[in-house]
């Protein structure tokens, strides 16, 4: 995975979102990915920005916005256009797990992401004692809040990068068939009004 060039005009390239509570490891995830490297990071005030190639004419720009409290409030004003949402969550930190569910069911809520596909990743898997996948996906009730849409939960370590690139290719085609129905939608919606 690397840096994409500006000439490559006809590279299809869906929008993400990564988002999740603050310290669940988004930005090591993003940079682990785009450099293949470990950052010692600091807490995201604002966002980062990355375009991360996923494969022959596939790329995504991944949005990876603060998870701070005071930046929640914040999270809603990236989600137009948005094509696919990451939501990171740190599986050893049990205390705050119901926080995360709690902000990750209103993302959910807004119409802003009605249907757009969602990857979670439960992180921090090389931490002793951490929930897995499948712990996670019930904490979660995936089946039950994300219904209406294609989901998936990945378990990952963005230290070692483990999980990262199969993440980042389940989101790329979620992302891009829910680009493909959006752009049919309109189409049909538009001949509709020309009746
Ligand atoms: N053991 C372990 N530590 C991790 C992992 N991913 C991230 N970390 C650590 O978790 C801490 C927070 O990581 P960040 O990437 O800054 O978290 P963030 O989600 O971007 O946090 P905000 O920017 O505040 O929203 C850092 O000390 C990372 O080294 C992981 O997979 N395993
Ligand atoms: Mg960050």
């Amino acid at each position: 995975m690397g840096l994409l060039n500006s000439k490559h005009s006809k590279i299809r390239q869906a929008q993400i979102l990564m988002l999740g509570l603050d310290s669940a490891g988004k930005s090591t995830l993003l940079y682990k990915l785009k450099f293949n490297d470990s950052f010692l990071t600091l807490p995201t005030i604002g966002f980062n920005v990355e375009m991360i190639e996923t494969g022959q004419n596939a790329a995504v720009t991944v949005w990876d916005v603060g998870g701070q409290q005071k930046m929640r409030t914040f999270w809603c004003n990236y989600f137009e256009n948005t094509d696919g949402l990451m939501y990171v969550v740190d599986s050893t930190d049990k205390q705050r797990l119901e926080d995360s569910k709690k902000e990750f069911e209103r993302i959910l809520k807004n119409e802003l992401v009605k249907n757009v596909p969602v990857v979670l990743l439960a992180n921090k898997q090389d931490v002793p004692g951490a929930l897995n996948a499948e712990e996670i996906t019930r904490n979660f009730n995936m089946k039950k809040h994300c219904s209406d849409r294609n989901w998936y939960v990945q378990p990952c370590c963005a230290i070692t990068g483990e999980g990262l690139a199969e993440a980042f290719q389940r989101i790329t085609t979620f992302a891009n068939n829910y680009k493909i129905s959006r752009e049919e939608a309109f189409t049909i919606f538009k001949q509709d009004e020309k009746l």
